[in-house]
């Protein structure tokens, strides 16, 4: 989906803060630009160096991150790279929290956890939260004191409901981006976030900027090697060279940040289909693959009446040495799926298209089998596609990522619906 968006007039500055400046586009309502200071801040802006090129660094970081998220299935504020320094998001008034995250135990949770060592982890993921208020360093907040200080935003009020949500959203996005790290040998340690409540659909998006002010990353797991903020904060004297060591960190995280984006395996479906009677059938197959990024072939063979080209077919997709599932559509007695499953090590998913009259016997073709074979059968084609998914999630990070992201939306619409009922009922 590429949206051409022409900025012809620059409107208003809405807000300002510590590291960015927003400004409304005034022919673009519902969009506004946001614009990176070139300074770094810590401490709260106690310590305040100009550091050129920061900004242009910081754009690259937070734009593939979103782009990831975004490929995903996330909801973020994000929408295009504007310049070096600038990108466009959709107008949010922002929820004044921002979400901690932490897989390994550093930085400020020692502090207030005395007794926990540094690098305990954290399973499930720790949660914490801080109400943006720089006057008081930003206090650490319970869930209740959110809940009663009743923020409205947008028109939306910040309650429970709202706060699961941005809690789930939270634990999802840090896997995401966990996920993506681990292919480049590197730890996400924690990660801190904002949301912000869409001003047109009064949707919670994630919203302000992922870049390594929001995180600490450990590549290989080994603190020593942090390079994320942390060093500059850990800096003992503000000299030229360290702040040029700094700098080399923020551009080998910009570096590898772009390698996120990019598909560590690619593996393939091939859907093998007794008739192209069953065509209709194997194209949602296809499509389902589609939308998980996985490519997917559609091949006509019978194992009842051509067994020696079924074999044949296998055999070309086994001698190419492409990571493939099958999936086997075959009506009536589907043998199909259970031939191949005895006859090759690849994963094999039965996915019978059933008719009313015979289908509760027909089920039973593959799934009371001989001993030997260990395919699966499963009778949506979505479900199909979302399994074979599953088996490539596990060593394909952008597979794996669209399944956590879909998880997570799903999880949302179920708790937004229940609102909305209770709300008619009330
Ligand atoms: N999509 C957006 N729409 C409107 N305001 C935003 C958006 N993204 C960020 N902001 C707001 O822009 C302001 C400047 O950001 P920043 O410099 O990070 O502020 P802070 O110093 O409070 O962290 C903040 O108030 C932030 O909440
Ligand atoms: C990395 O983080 C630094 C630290 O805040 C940030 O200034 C810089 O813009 C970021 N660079 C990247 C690569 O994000
Ligand atoms: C987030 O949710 C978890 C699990 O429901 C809960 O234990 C935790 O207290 C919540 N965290 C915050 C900061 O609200
Ligand atoms: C990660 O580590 C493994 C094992 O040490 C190595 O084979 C691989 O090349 C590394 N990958 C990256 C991107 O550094
Ligand atoms: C200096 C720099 O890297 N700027 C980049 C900002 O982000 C866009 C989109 O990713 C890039 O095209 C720019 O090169
Ligand atoms: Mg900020």
């Amino acid at each position: 989906m590429a949206t051409i968006i022409v900025i012809t007039y620059i409107g208003q500055k809405l807000n300002e803060g510590k590291t960015k400046q927003i400004f409304e586009l005034v022919d673009q309502p519902g969009l506004v630009l946001v614009q990176s200071k070139d300074q770094i801040t810590a401490g709260n802006a106690v310590r305040k160096d100009q550091m050129e090129g920061k900004a242009a660094i910081a754009n690259k970081t937070t734009s593939c991150v979103f782009k990831l998220l975004q490929e995903s299935g996330i909801k973020t504020a994000f929408v295009k790279q504007h310049s070096d320094t600038a990108f466009i998001a959709t107008h949010c008034e922002m929820i004044p929290i921002e979400w901690v995250c932490r897989r390994v135990a550093t930085g400020s949770f020692l502090k207030r956890n005395p007794g926990v060592k540094e690098g305990y982890r954290f399973t499930p993921l720790k949660m914490e939260m801080f109400f943006k208020d720089d006057a008081n360093n930003d206090p650490q907040w319970s869930e209740e004191q959110l809940l009663e200080s009743k923020f409205c935003l947008a028109g939306l009020t910040i309650s429970q409901c709202e706060v699961d949500i941005m809690n789930r959203s939270t634990v999802a996005i840090f896997e995401i981006l966990e996920k993506a790290w681990a292919t480049q040998n590197c730890t996400l340690v924690d990660m801190k976030i904002e949301f912000g409540v869409n001003v047109k659909t009064q949707e919670i998006v994630l919203a302000d900027v992922i870049d390594n002010d929001s995180w600490r990353l450990w590549p290989a797991g080994d603190r020593s090697q942090q390079k994320d903020k942390q060093v500059y904060r850990d800096l003992k004297e503000v000299t030229p060279e360290a702040m040029q060591m700094v700098k080399r960190n923020f551009e080998w995280v910009s570096e590898r940040v772009k390698l996120l984006l990019e598909p560590q395996a690619s593996g393939r479906v091939v859907v093998l289909m007794g008739s192209t009677s069953d065509m209709a059938h194997c194209e949602k197959i296809r499509k389902a693959c589609t939308s998980y990024g996985i490519m997917c072939i559609l091949r006509v063979t019978s194992a009842h009446k051509g067994p020696d080209e079924t074999l044949r077919i296998k055999a070309e997709y086994e001698g190419d040495g492409v990571p493939t599932v099958f999936v086997a559509v075959a009506g009536r007695s589907n043998g199909l799926g259970p031939v191949m499953s005895g006859n090759t090590a690849y994963p094999v998913i039965n996915c019978p298209p059933l008719t009313p009259d015979w289908g509760a016997q027909d089920v039973w073709s593959s799934l009371r089998m001989p001993s030997g074979l260990g395919c699966s059968t499963v009778l949506s084609p979505d479900a199909a596609a979302q399994f074979a998914a599953q088996i490539f999630g596990l060593t394909d990070h952008l597979v794996w990522c669209k399944l956590r992201a879909s998880m997570l939306n799903t999880w949302v619409s179920l708790k937004l619906a229940d609102k909305k009922l209770q709300a008619c009922s009330l």
